[in-house]
Order: C-alpha cells, then structure tokens, then sequence
C-alpha cells in the first residue's frame, strides 16, 4: 500500500517524506558484524551493542515493505582472491587474523561465505537489491546511485551497522549526490556507544549538515505502523 507525503519529526527540524521517493538502505547486517566470531568480534567488539538494532530495525523493514519502498541492503566484502581489497585495508590494524583469513563463520569478509550473509531476521526478499561493496560507503564502485536515479528515488532513510563508519561513510557520499538521508537513531549501532552518540549529533548538527535524526516511532508513525510488542522470550 502507498503512503501519502508527510512529514516526520527529526532533527534539525521536520522531515518531508515521501515513501514512494524513498529508498531503505540497510547497511552491512551481516554476520562478519553481528556475529560471535566474526570480523567484529575478532577485533575485540562487543557485538551485542550491534544487535539490539536488529529488533528496531526488522519493524522499520517490515513498515518499508508494506509500503511498497524500495529497499537495498548491503553487504561489505572482497572477492576470494583479494583482486578488489586495497593492500592499505588488507594491512590495517596488523591483524592476527586479516580479511580472508579463516574463521568460524568461514573466510572473513569474503563473499559466498557465511559471515558474509545478513543475519536471518532481516533476510532480503526476492526482489530487493543486495549490494556488494568494496568500501565502507555504499555509493563507491558500485551501481547504487545508478539504480535510485533510475528509480527516481531522492531521499534515503539510513539504517544498519556501524554508525560512525559504514552508515555514516554511505551518509557523506548520498549527501554529496543530492540525497536526503533521514536516520532513525535506534536503528543504527555502533561498538562505540560514544561514536554513536557522536555520530548521530554530527549528522544533525549545523542545521542537518549530513541529514536529519529520528526515531523508528516516529517513522513507523509516518508509515502507518507500530512496533510489535514482544514478549520476553521473543526478545532473548
Ligand atoms: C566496519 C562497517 N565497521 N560496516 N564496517 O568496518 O561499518
């Protein structure tokens, strides 16, 4: 069902939305983030303050599909020789176990692995984009700003992980092109509650430099919708 035009509460101020306009892009959700033992736990993070996106985040999904928005999700990783990873980001952090190297959710970072994947409650359906990217940001070699030009799409709701780095990497590059990015705050995460929270302020300020901040209740709002109430055993 199409929504009509409205406006969402946000930060700096009020947010013109119009879904049919609209793209949902969900960033990097994949288990070499959110999973025990993968590229972000190996690092020595904390992933649990990356997954408590995941139930916010699966409603914003939900309201998004019932509204009939495009949606993109997004996956960061290297082809399995390496051919399309700088040797700068091979060699950063002097890891023990670098990207590619194997783990317990197969190579890390690779694609066609299991950490690759996007973890299950936020599966993509058929039909909506996966999108591959080298980078942090979405927009850099790959065919994104070709596919929501083409889909006459101008502004984007920003979601997934991580909010200083990949989210915000993708926020910088939309803003470059001409994309309002709106980004609710409850569906972002980072390792880093004070990036985060930094994060989030840095996009905002100045008037909006980067965008606008909300809340998933206020788009969920806007999109007819609520958050689904859970019970304690369905929130373990
Ligand atoms: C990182 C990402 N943090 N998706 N990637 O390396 O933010």
């Amino acid at each position: 069902m199409r929504f009509a035009p409205s406006s969402i509460e946000a930060e700096p101020y009020p947010f013109a939305f119009d879904p049919a306009a609209t793209a949902l892009v969900i960033i990097d959700m994949q288990h070499d983030f959110l999973a025990p033992g993968g590229f972000g736990a190996l690092l020595g993070n904390d992933v649990s303050l990356l997954t408590q996106v995941i139930e916010p985040l699966g409603a914003v999904l939900a309201a998004a599909r019932a509204a009939e928005m495009m949606v993109i999700h997004t996956r960061e990783g290297h082809r399995p020789d390496l051919a399309d990873c700088p040797p700068s980001k091979l060699a950063r952090g002097r890891l023990a176990t670098p990207i590619g190297s194997p783990g317990p959710n197969g190579r890390i970072l690779i694609r066609g692995q299991a950490g690759h994947e996007i973890v299950a409650a936020l599966a993509p359906l058929p039909g909506e984009i996966v999108l591959d990217k080298p980078g942090k940001g979405a927009f850099y070699a790959t065919d994104l700003e070709l596919m929501l030009r083409n889909a006459q799409i101008t502004s984007l709701v920003v979601t997934g992980v991580t909010t200083e780095v990949c989210v915000h990497t993708t926020i910088r590059e939309a803003n470059d092109r001409g994309f309002d990015c709106l980004v609710p705050g409850d569906c972002v995460g980072s390792y880093f509650p004070e990036f985060h929270e930094v994060g989030l302020r840095m996009i905002a300020a100045q008037g909006g430099i980067f965008g606008w901040v909300t809340t998933s209740d206020h788009l969920l709002a806007a999109l007819g919708a609520e958050r689904p109430v859970l019970t304690t055993t369905q929130g373990a």
